[in-house]
């Protein structure tokens, strides 16, 4: 069955935020975030592996989707939703043979050749980015633009694709009318810790003008 993805799709960084995966998720939530990626790229598993733990219990326990970053192992130990894979990871056909059918599988892409080969593969959704220049992720590919965004939407067809990269509230609606079925954030959403569940709220009410 086709993956819907809400709108907006936070994804948690301890570094910009300053807090745990857990207390992220438990502010996302209270915002009405219903899929979430935990991404950390600065811990060893071992020391996160905790905190993953609970932030994925309180995922369960809202009914909240939880994707994790990278690591098939850690998604397995923690019994997340599924992952979120990039271009250096497992391949998607190892990790879906480790998953199982059901888990969800998304895959970051960064040209159109790389978007034309992940759907081939078996995943759920597709990501293309960075949309916009980002200071979040430091070794990013070129930027897509919206111009190329627009085609890989088109060529996503049924494939939910999210958008990654320097959006924020400015350029919310553009992404989404340019074809985007999610806009996955980092900073617009996390980067004053007091207002996370607010500016969550405020950014699904700009993607989803009533
Ligand atoms: N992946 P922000 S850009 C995690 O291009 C990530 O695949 C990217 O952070 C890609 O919303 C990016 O703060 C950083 O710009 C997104």
């Amino acid at each position: 069955m086709k993956l819907q993805l809400p709108k907006v799709y936070p994804i948690t960084d301890t570094k910009i935020s300053g807090l745990s995966h857990t207390e992220q998720i438990r502010r996302l939530i209270a915002g009405g975030a219903k899929f979430i990626q935990l991404r950390e790229k600065r811990m060893l598993a071992g020391d996160w592996f905790e905190d993953a733990r609970e932030a994925a219990s309180c995922c369960r326990e809202a009914g909240v989707i939880c994707i994790v970053n990278d690591r098939v192992d850690v998604a397995l130990a923690i019994a997340a939703d599924g992952v979120h894979l990039g271009q250096d990871d497992l391949p998607v056909d190892m990790a879906r043979r480790l998953l199982g059918p059901e888990k969800i599988i998304g895959l970051s892409t960064h040209s159109i050749e790389q978007l034309n080969a992940a759907l081939a593969e078996a995943i759920d959704y597709a990501a293309i980015g960075p949309i916009f220049d980002t200071s979040t992720k430091t070794d990013t590919e070129p930027t897509v633009g919206l111009k190329m965004l627009s085609e890989a939407a088109q060529m996503a067809g049924n494939t939910p694709l999210v958008a990654i990269g320097g959006i924020t509230e400015t350029n919310l609606s553009t992404v989404i009318s340019s074809g985007a079925s999610s806009a996955a954030m980092i900073s617009a959403i996390l980067a004053d810790p007091e207002k996370i569940a607010a500016r969550y709220r405020k950014l699904e009410q700009i993607a989803t003008p009533c």
